[in-house]
């Protein structure tokens, strides 16, 4: 871990931009950080329902490598509130052309999502972040380890972001930053497809839940289709367990998120004339069913 004097002109932005402790992190505003853990947040408890490496490099721009490692990809539910945390870290770090570290990182995909942020200090890895920043709009949240450097071979510590999201689709992206020289270039690669807050139905990703979602998911003809766990959040499986079934359109409808108009549907092209019908129709049969807990 390494400190420099850069950290005093943060104190004096922090200053300037207004900031308060961990906790509930709104649009707009930076936080501080200093660790928490499942003892003194009860809430952050729960069971892993995502966890997974992806690996990644950062190059220079004559293509040297400066940092490589993987993204643990975390995901866990709270046992007292049944919401999701979101927990990356940054581990297996290596600097195979000299010494360089990791400064930061960026997670998309939390707009409209309420964000209870720290990291663990009851977990792996070594160093946590300085501080968190969210864009106005909400949607981005920026990690930011200065003085807190990452320099391999230590790791980062989990991060937790505490949501009331009940459900997790490849929706977001985690764009880390590194350096090899104070004061010089940031370099930066841009991770796809993680996991972040979305609502059932939106099989699509486009915020919305309508019938191009169930054309969608009925077109790629995985409804109970006896094959085990074959489904992607793309083709139906909305409560993560690998199936497109009736649970999944429960889920969806009970939300009450779907939002539909004639416009929709017309702009519906061939061939999924078919499935659209069988969506209604099914669509109908839920709304009236709405299953008791
Ligand atoms: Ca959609
Ligand atoms: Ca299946
Ligand atoms: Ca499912």
């Amino acid at each position: 871990m390494k400190t420099k004097v850069v950290g005093l002109l943060f104190c004096f932005w922090f200053v300037a931009t207004g900031w308060s402790k961990a906790g509930v992190v709104s649009p707009n505003s930076v936080s501080l950080l200093s660790g928490t853990t499942s003892a003194a947040s009860p809430y952050l408890a729960g069971t892993v329902v995502n966890d997974q490496l992806i690996p990644f490099s950062i190059q220079d721009s004559l293509g040297n490598t400066l940092v490589e490692g993987k993204l643990q990809e975390r995901v866990t539910r709270s046992t007292a509130t049944g919401q999701l945390v979101y927990a990356p870290r940054i581990r297996n770090l290596s600097a195979p052309n000299g010494e360089a570290w990791v400064m930061g990182l960026t997670y998309t995909g939390f707009d409209g999502t309420m964000t209870n942020i720290d990291y663990r200090i009851d977990g792996l890895g070594q160093v946590g972040p300085n501080s968190v920043s969210r864009s106005a709009n909400g949607d981005r949240l920026h990690f930011r380890h200065d003085p807190n450097l990452i320099v391999p071979p230590d790791e980062q510590k989990f991060l937790s972001i505490y949501t009331d999201s009940e459900y997790f689709a490849p929706a977001g992206e985690i764009t880390i930053y590194a350096q090899n020289d104070f004061g010089a270039n940031v370099f930066s690669t841009t991770l796809h497809r993680v996991a972040a807050p979305a609502f059932a139905g939106d099989a699509n990703l486009d915020g919305r839940f309508d019938s191009a979602d169930l054309v969608q998911v009925f077109a790629a003809g995985e409804f109970e289709d006896g094959i085990l766990k074959n489904s992607t959040w793309y083709e139906g499986d909305w409560n993560d367990d690998l199936e497109f079934d009736t649970a999944d359109l429960v889920a969806a409808f009970r939300a009450g998120n779907y939002s539909d108009g004639a416009a929709a549907v017309a702009a519906v092209p061939e061939p999924s004339a078919a499935n659209l019908l069988w969506a209604c129709g099914l669509t109908a049969i839920l709304m009236l069913r709405r299953p008791a807990k």
